[in-house]
């Protein structure tokens, strides 16, 4: 495991001139007084974005896959993977189970382990999107032509039965949360009925909230396309907030940034699903095309900043209490400096959004002038916020250069050696 005194020992020698970085950037935020440097570093360190269990694994397309070795081959190594992460970052403190893909024969165990290693459960994932033995109840029923939208009752039965099974599962981990995410739809104009499909989603929605326990909440997760290629039930933001309140009162919205139609205007979605109260969380990613699940803020990252505007906004100074979660398919890098980049870059475009000038740019609103508006928010996102980012990782114990500590510490090597280097960990 990656241990915090090496870090520290890795740390060291970057010392000084992270100081004087720091400093640097502390000095240009004192100037322009609006911002004080000690209370970002604080707020970011209080921020944590939970890793997806199946994104510790590579990733790939139907066209292949190409396994980097010593993946894990059970939860349990997967949160021993998040617990590196975290040792690195200082800003994963969770993560997030997929089932069946994850399916602890002892839950409370497995609860204890994370415990133990620091670890939280994140949201839990229901998958109805492939047929498993232990959701088809083995191979009785299917999901082929849908899950909570199929026209056989017994099917929508079945997937009922499975998102129950999650949340009690979810319970005896400690997690608080259920994101249903459907393949629902059709490839085929005429295929099935638009209305009827989306009546029997709302329909099964709601009969899964009726189960969550107190204090749980349930994110509907929208997808324009994929696999349903012509309709899909949940497609878009708008579908998403119906069927969230057709569910009932602890359902919102969850936004993965992969799953918009092209040049869609993510922040003003973020801004509407927060004005009604409706936004749920989020699955961070990057896109060129579509759901690529590219790295964070590798394509768009002035995009990633203003959605985060808005949730400073909304949350008046903070990020609201959301479900904060990377969702990605590693299909080249190592999955963890993936996942180190993403950590990085999320809170990159946080501490831009912390840094931004509100007053002056409420004022340049309310004087219709745009030009002055546009200043404030590029000289936020052209402020070098990496000494506050690597300040933050630094005090939560992580190291000032995640990426080369990764490589240093030789985390893959020793996996392979432990786990073997044809290991695949599940997941898509
Ligand atoms: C669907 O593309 C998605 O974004 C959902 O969050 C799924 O649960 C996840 O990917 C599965 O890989
Ligand atoms: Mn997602």
């Amino acid at each position: 495991m990656i241990d915090r005194e090496r870090v520290a020992e890795l740390n060291q020698p970057l010392l000084a001139d992270h100081q004087r970085d720091l400093e640097h950037t502390a000095g240009g935020l004192e100037r322009s007084a609006a911002v004080q440097a000690e209370g970002v570093i604080r707020t970011l360190a209080a921020f944590s974005v939970a890793a997806p269990s199946w994104a510790l694994g590579t990733g790939g397309t139907r066209f292949g896959r190409f396994p980097i070795g010593g993946e894990p081959r059970t939860t349990e190594e997967k949160i021993d993977d998040v617990r590196a992460l975290h040792a690195l970052t200082g800003a994963n403190r969770s993560i997030s189970l997929h089932v069946p893909w994850d399916d602890p024969a002892d839950p409370e165990a497995l609860r204890e382990y994370a415990t133990t290693g620091g670890v939280a459960f994140d949201a839990m994932n229901s998958n109805t999107f492939q047929d498993n033995p232990s959701t088809t109840h083995d191979g009785k029923v299917s999901f082929k032509f849908g899950s909570l939208a199929n026209i056989d009752p017994g099917v929508r039965e079945a997937a009922i039965e499975h998102n129950v099974y999650v949340i009690e599962l979810g319970v005896r981990l400690g997690s608080r949360a259920l994101t249903v995410w459907l393949p629902d739809g059709t490839n085929h104009p005429g295929q099935a009925d638009l209305r009827g499909q989306f009546e029997r989603v709302a329909e099964g929605l709601a009969r899964i909230h009726d189960r969550l326990p107190d204090g749980w909440k349930m994110f509907t997760e929208h997808k324009p396309y994929e696999p349903a290629f012509y309709s899909t039930v949940n497609q878009d933001w708008g579908s998403s907030l119906l069927l969230a309140q057709a569910a009932g009162p602890k359902a919102s919205c969850l936004v993965d940034l992969g799953h918009h139609l092209p040049n869609a205007n993510i922040e003003q979605v973020v801004s509407r699903l927060a004005m009604v109260g409706r936004l749920g969380g989020f699955h961070f990613n990057d896109s060129k095309y579509g759901d690529d699940d590219l790295t964070t803020g590798s394509i768009q990252p002035y995009q990633l900043f203003l959605i985060f505007c808005e949730l400073v906004a909304s949350g008046n100074g903070r990020v609201p209490d959301l479900a904060y979660m990377v969702d990605q398919s590693h299909n080249l890098k190592d999955p963890l400096e993936d996942l180190i980049q993403s950590t990085e870059a999320i809170l990159l475009a946080y501490a831009q959004a912390l840094v931004v000038d509100r007053g002056t740019l409420a004022a340049a609103q309310d004087d219709n002038d745009p030009a002055l508006a546009q200043e404030v928010l590029q000289a936020a996102f052209r402020t070098d916020v990496r000494p506050l980012v690597a300040e933050a990782r630094r005090r939560n114990g992580g190291a000032l250069a995640p990426l080369s500590a990764y490589r240093s510490l030789a985390y893959r090597e020793a996996r392979i050696a432990e786990r073997g280097r044809h290991t695949v960990a599940t997941g898509l």
